[in-house]
This record gives C-alpha cells, structure tokens and sequence, in this order.
C-alpha cells in the first residue's frame, strides 16, 4: 500500500469538500458509507479536532431514505442539501427519490464516491475486489437524465471551486439535483494551500412576468364568466397573493396533485382537489404551477376556453411528452406574476362587477353544497374511513403539525390552514418518500411537530427499519400514520379502471394488490423504542391520536398508529 505522500500537517481534499459544503448552507451531510469514504471519515475526525466547520454527519444505513431525508430539510430550511453515498451500488439506491426531487425541483448535491482509478501505486489505490466490478465507463450516466450537472473530481486543488459550482447550479431557478463524482486519491491527496472559507456565489432572484403577457391575461380575467385557477405547488408567499387574487375576482381555485398548500383549506374559493365540471364549464384556466392540471384522458376545457401556463418553467421542458392546450405561457416566479396579475387586474375589474357578483354568489351556493356533502363523507361510521381518519388528523393534531403525506390523506377532510403544514410525495410518485422527509424535516426543524401520513404500502417501501432507527439514533421525534387497509388500493383501482370486466376483476381485484397478512407494524415499531398502538375502532381513533402527539411533542418520543381503514 502506497504511502500518502505528506503528513498530517497539509489538509486533504476532502476536509475542503466538507469546508466547502458547510460553508454553501448544506447543514448536514446524510451518508451511506463504503470504501470509498476513508478520505471523508479522516476529513470528519480532523474536523472534530481543530474544530472546523462541517455540516452534521447524518449516517442514514439506505441511500433513498437518506435522499427522502435530504428533501424534508431541504422544505424546512430552503437550503442545499447533501447526501453521499458508495459508488455505482449506493448511486443506484438513490435513484427512485433522486426521480422523486429531481421533478420537485429539490436543490441536492448528491455526492458519491468512485471507485479508485489506479489497481495500484497511488494512495487510496484499489484494495479490496470490489473495485474492479463496481467500475462503469459511465457512472453519472445513470442519473444524468435526472440531475442539472455531473462532474468529476480530478484535480485536488479544484474541490472548493467544484462545490462552489455545484450549488450554484442546483439553486438555479428552476432548481434540481446536481451529481458530483468523487475518487478516493484526489479526495485524499494533500493540498498545497490552506484552506480558506468559501464566499458563496449570489442567486439569482425569481425571475418577473412580462408586462404584455400579464396585461393580456389580466384583460381575459376581467372578461371571463368561468375563470377557473388550477394549482400544485405555491411557494409560501405566493399563497396570500393568491387569495386575494381569487377573492377579488371570484375565481375558484383547484388544487389537482398539489405538492403543499396553495390555498387555506377554509377559502371560499378553494374548490377541492379535482378539476371536474369547473374545468367542463370554464371559458378561462389558469395553471399555477402544475405539470399535470387534469387528465386529458378523462376530461377536458371546452373548445374556446382560454388556458394560460404559469411558472418558473411552465413548458416542463424535461419531460419528454405533455401536450396541454395552451394559448399563453408566462414564464416566471408565481409570486412575482400573481402580484403583477393583481395589479394589472384591478382597474379593469370596474366593468365586470356586476358579472363578479353574480359568480361570487354562484360559487358560494356551490360551496355550500360541497361543504355539506365533506361533512356527511367523513362522518364516523361502523369501520374507520380514510375520509374520517383525515378529519381526525386535521382536528387532533391541529394546525401547526405538518404533514408528509405519502398518499393515503384525503386532503379534502384535513383541514391546513397555514403555507407549510402540507407536503405530498412528487410529481413522479416514487414511493418510499414520506417517512424519510418526515425525519429530514425534524432534523432541520426540532422545534416543530411532523407527522407523515403513509399507506402501509408506502410505509413498508420506506425501509422503516431504517427509518426507526434513525429516528432514534438522532432523536428525531416524529409521528408516523399507517392507513392499514393490508392492500395496495391503487394499483387495485388501476386495475379495475381497464379490466373490471376482464379476469382480473373477479375475486374484488385483488390480484398483486394484497397485503394480507398486514404486519403488526405497530408491534414492529414498539420494539424500535417507538409509542405505538393499533387502532381498529372509529371511537378510539381521537385519544389515540392525542396520545401519540403526547408522546412526540411532550414526550419526545417517535410514535407510531397502525389505523385499521379498510379502503
Ligand atoms: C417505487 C414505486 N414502486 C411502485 C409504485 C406503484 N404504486 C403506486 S401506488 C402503490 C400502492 C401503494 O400502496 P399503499 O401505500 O398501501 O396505499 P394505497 O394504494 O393502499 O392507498 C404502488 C405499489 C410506485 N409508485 N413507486
């Protein structure tokens, strides 16, 4: 084995990359170590030494649970994050959440180690057979489709400048993943300077709207008699902008696959989470932010109807087939266009006044009705109903918990009021999310009360093992939900939606859907130091719940309900 060619005196490439890391505002580093990270673990332990600022070391024992971390801290602190993992096997493991924040736009500097160029002479040259099966001619290529930029490190000397460039692509608007190489002898060569801290390079800010696209649209707006606004994902201080927007104008406003609050649940334009016959009906539709604002398969505008696409990028340049219809497309950050929307709407508001009322007191009758009928859905009933088991979650563990909810939440039935106390899984539906975001969060905000909402689907693709675990290693009290209905209910659906006519209708469709015989998850949680309880009756379900905020939030105890929701 070669000798590293220096002492201790001169500082490692990899002691710059960490330096480097902290100093951009990545605040831990999650990692799942192989023989790849020697270089990284001597950086950790000098830093421990001399005191040097480095992010947190998070050892998280599966790469898509550490990447599902990364992306809850990434929502709570609105920093670049940073997961590590072993070469071409960790990266693989990476790759379903890496689908999952790459289309939700997550900021990640997703490391992973290389195996070591040299068979032999160099320090840190192979040392173990691994290291010639684990080597691929292109190795980033398996990601490549999923992040803004690869690179490999070559040169020691350029590791500050390769993070520097890191970050400020992934914090590019719109932002997304980035994935950085790492071999093992430049990671522990020595450098020649010391190493200094790191100036990081400005953002830049969201970009405006284009006065004429926005007056266009204001001048639709203001002619419309069924204007419909459809949403997924709202930056927090665009939701205020856009309640006001839809209450001046009495413009109703959908959520279809929201990703978080765009809207307070009691708006009184919030019309629920599916387009249905406000799309049917309208003569203009504005898309916030959303890559899919129906189903075209299923429904549609009308012919005539006006559509305008708004967002940082509201072409979705990177997914390879969507042909909503569009006549105008403003490219721009949606608190930016909402405000400049208002602006330009409101002297020419005087002419529709009359029509603005006449909606206004449409919708509310509307709005009545739907309210009435949510009522009578979450009713408790004989069995606990994922619609019941929703009110329950929004009233008992109140409005400043915040939810991950990997699917199984009906969010019409849990009322959020506040930006911020909803996420849901992405765009691309990876499971395997929820959990792991629940606990990134808390990492990044201890102060604050998070629950994931999972199916028990979702929850056994969450490695819960490893979830527990971290749970309690870092102390990161959190409440998870399982909705137990012992079935993959959506592939069920799927299923019944093309051949419930066919075989595979008969027997309930049950076929590669069931679950049964369900774990005693809450048995499984009990013996990773957890609260935990099962919950079968509609009665029992609201102390249950406090008892397990309790135990999270006073106690400080991660908590777990295994809820009985046949569905
Ligand atoms: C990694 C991954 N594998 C498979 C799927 C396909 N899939 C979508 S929903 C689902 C079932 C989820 O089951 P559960 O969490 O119990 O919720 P339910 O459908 O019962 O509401 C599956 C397997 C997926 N989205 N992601």
């Amino acid at each position: 084995m070669a000798v590293p060619p220096t002492g201790r005196e001169r500082p490692i490439a990899a002691e710059a990359f960490l330096r480097a890391l902290a100093d951009h505002g990545a605040d831990y580093f999650f990692c799942n170590p192989g023989t790849d990270f020697p270089p990284i673990v001597e950086a950790f332990a000098r830093a421990k030494k001399t005191n040097a600022k480095v992010p947190k070391p998070i050892l998280v024992p599966h790469e898509n649970l550490a990447v599902a971390m990364a992306h809850g801290a990434y929502l709570m602190n609105g920093r670049p994050q940073a997961v590590m993992v072993h070469t071409s096997a960790g990266t693989a493991n990476t790759v379903n959440n890496l689908i999952n924040l790459s289309r939700d736009r997550v900021p990640l500097i997703l490391a992973a180690g290389r195996t070591p160029i040299t068979e032999k002479g160099s320090f840190g040259s192979r040392s173990r057979p691994i290291q010639w099966a684990q080597e691929m001619f292109d190795q980033a290529g398996m990601v490549r489709e999923l992040v803004k930029w690869d690179y490999e490190l070559r040169q020691p000397a350029q590791t500050g400048d390769a993070v520097a460039r890191a970050v400020e692509v992934a914090m590019a608007h719109p932002r997304g993943p980035i994935y950085l190489l790492l071999p093992r002898e430049p990671l522990a060569a020595p450098l020649a300077e010391p190493i200094g801290p790191a100036k990081p390079r400005p953002q830049a800010a969201a970009t405006h709207p284009d006065p004429k696209a926005v007056a266009a649209l204001a001048d639709w707006i203001a002619a419309a008699e069924r204007p419909l606004i459809i949403a997924a994902t709202l930056d927090a201080e665009a939701v205020p902008v856009l309640g006001h927007l839809a209450e001046r104008c009495a413009i109703p406003v959908v959520t279809h696959n929201p990703r978080n609050v765009c809207l307070p649940s009691s708006h009184a334009m919030h019309f629920g989470f599916e387009p249905g016959t406000l799309l049917a009906d309208a003569d203009l539709v504005i898309v916030l932010e959303s890559d899919v604002p129906w189903i075209p398969h299923l429904q549609h505008p009308p012919a005539g109807c006006h559509v305008a696409h708004i967002g940082e990028d509201p072409f979705f340049v990177r997914y390879p087939m969507r042909s909503f219809p569009s006549d105008l497309a403003i490219q721009s950050g949606v608190t930016h266009a909402l405000t400049a929307l208002a602006a330009a709407v409101e002297p020419r508001l005087q002419m529709a006044e009359a029509r603005i009322a006449a909606r206004r007191a449409r919708l509310t009758e509307r709005m009545r009705t739907r309210r009435a009928q949510l009522a009578k859905d979450s009713t408790p009933a004989e069995r606990i109903s994922p619609e019941y088991l929703s009110r329950a979650i929004g009233e008992v563990l109140g409005e400043d918990a915040v939810i991950f909810n990997e699917y199984p939440l009906r969010p019409d039935h849990c009322a959020r009021e506040k930006p911020g106390t909803l996420f849901a899984l992405g765009p691309a539906g990876g499971l395997g999310w929820g959990f792991g975001a629940a606990l990134g969060a808390k990492l990044a905000a201890p102060e604050k009360f998070i629950v994931a909402t999972l199916g028990d689907g979702a929850y056994m693709f969450g490695n819960p093992t490893v979830g527990h675990w971290v749970a309690g290693k870092y102390e990161l009290p959190i409440l998870a939900i399982v909705f137990n209905n012992s079935r993959y209910a959506a592939v069920r659906r799927a299923t019944m939606s093309m051949f419930k006519d066919g075989a595979a209708g008969e027997n309930d469709s049950r076929g590669l859907a069931d679950l049964d015989p369900a774990p005693a998850y809450d048995e499984l949680a009990r013996a990773q130091g957890a609260h935990a309880e099962r919950v079968d009756k509609p009665a029992d379900l609201p102390d249950a719940l406090a008892r397990a905020r309790d135990a999270v939030v006073d106690g400080r105890r991660q908590a777990l309900l295994n809820v009985i929701t046949p569905y």
